[in-house]
């Protein structure tokens, strides 16, 4: 049975293709530097936008035309599983992500919820085996039922903390047993609406203990993961405590977590938190903690999670400049946790999104690596930061000086003298390279 048969194997074509289902700019096999597009890129496809989202929103019903979807209950999770290789095979892409609900229904109790997880991932472990398509992370959805209404580890409820940390249980034994590069936190519910009704230290607290209980259980049940949060600043909460890089960052030093953790970082969730993707990224990886990356864009006039196909080619270039800098995402990868326009419903729709975020953090590749070749950058910060090669500005990073000695240097300047930051000029030559990387091949 095949979910997608007029579309066959997507190929890489060149930029003057004009056959949409091509690759116009992502050629797996290419060099870049001496790893191969597809090494560094290490994209995935996200169950839940691809394969069970419908395309409702709060205004109308689901639309999405989903060929599998006209069976129900665990015979749709198995049809999901087949076009999902399909889909994988005829993408050629090397990862997935899903949360447990995204590939098995929930039974009536925990138990049969757990039943129709192991049937499915047993097939999943079937499919992976002719498959060259690897889990990059799984995760479980502690925020959809009714139960999660408060939280889930932050719940007010003790019952609702049992229940989630017993559906996490399960989650790390099914990534173990799909060989799952890492393990997904996001908050969920995980946040307040209101401090009237919430003791922030309690949930704090809470959360930092169901963390340690997350990490203790890996390590009892021998699963060689890395563990990634997921910062978002608000929706569906208020305010969610993982709101942002810096301060979950500081969550997790305050916890005595930041050895077990890494982020996994999304676009738009930056945009939410009023920061650039680039932002997020720099930030993680200049404290050792860029571990994976939810590559979508939110839309500029939307004050919400839009989860759009990434096509903005001026942020994939900076986006894959912190990438390379940070020496590419180890066991990380780029997992498009973007979905289709609700007026995108046909299936064909579901390729032409990825090839269009795929192309686009190619061409973000490819202009990062040459701003990095020509040291662009660099060279900008080098000449910026000039002062503090020399002189007092050397004396001050190297830790040689004092209050007194800087009042000593203070009181005999004549005169203070900066020069131009330069911005339209970079903004211009970022142009340039953006352009040449299109022209060029
Ligand atoms: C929601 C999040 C979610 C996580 C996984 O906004 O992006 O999809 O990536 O739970
Ligand atoms: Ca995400
Ligand atoms: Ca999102």
């Amino acid at each position: 049975m095949s979910y997608f048969a007029n579309v066959d194997k997507i190929k890489y074509e060149g930029p003057t293709s004009t056959n949409p289902l091509a690759f116009k700019y992502y050629n797996p096999d290419e060099k870049i530097g001496n790893k191969t597009m597809e090494d560094i890129l290490r994209f995935g496809v996200a169950y839940w936008h691809t394969f069970t989202e419908d395309l409702s929103d709060p205004f109308g019903v689901g639309i999405a035309i989903r060929p599998w979807d006209k069976y129900t209950g665990m015979d749709r999770a198995k049809a999901r599983v087949e076009a999902a290789f399909e889909f994988f095979e005829k993408l050629n892409v090397p990862y997935f992500c899903f949360h447990d609900v995204d590939i098995a229904p929930e039974g009536s109790t925990l138990r049969e919820s757990n039943k129709n997880l192991d049937t499915i991932v047993a097939m999943i472990k079937d499919y992976m085996k002719d498959s060259k398509t690897e889990l990059l992370w799984n995760t479980v959805n502690s925020f959809t039922h009714p139960r999660f209404v408060h939280g889930a580890a932050s719940s007010n409820n003790a019952d609702v903390f049992a229940y989630a940390a017993a559906k996490v249980k399960k989650g790390l034994e099914v990534g173990k047993e799909l060989g799952a590069e890492n393990y997904v936190f996001w908050g969920g519910r995980e946040g307040y609406e209101t401090l009237l009704n919430t003791d922030m230290k309690l949930e704090l607290d809470n959360l930092g203990r169901f963390f340690h209980m997350a990490v203790d259980y890996a390590k009892e049940i021998d699963f060689d993961t890395q563990f990634l949060i997921e910062p978002k600043p608000k929706e569906p909460t208020t305010h969610q405590y993982d709101f942002d890089v810096a301060s979950g960052y500081a969550f997790l030093q305050n916890y005595d977590l930041q050895e077990n953790f890494k982020f996994n970082i999304e676009a738009n969730h930056a945009t939410l938190a009023g920061h650039t993707f680039e932002h997020e990224l720099y930030y993680a990886r200049i404290h050792g903690m860029l571990g994976s990356v939810d590559a979508n864009q939110g839309h500029p006039l939307l004050g919400w999670d839009t989860d759009e196909f990434p096509t903005d080619l001026y942020t994939t270039t900076l986006a894959m400049y912190e990438i390379l800098k940070n020496g590419g995402l180890g066991r990380g990868g780029l997992n498009f946790d973007a979905k289709v326009r609700r007026g995108s419903f046909e299936p064909v729709d579901l390729f032409e999104a990825h090839i269009a975020g795929m192309d686009s953090f190619a061409v973000g590749l490819k202009v990062a690596q040459k701003l990095i070749d020509d040291k662009v950058l660099e060279s900008v910060l080098e000449d910026r930061y000039k002062s503090y090669s020399e002189g007092i500005g050397l004396d001050i990073v190297e830790g040689k000086t004092d209050f007194h000695k800087l009042e000593e240097y203070a009181l005999e300047l004549s005169e203070i003298k900066n020069e131009s930051g330069k911005l339209e000029r970079i903004k211009s030559t970022i142009n340039q390279y953006l352009l040449n990387a299109m022209v060029n091949k």
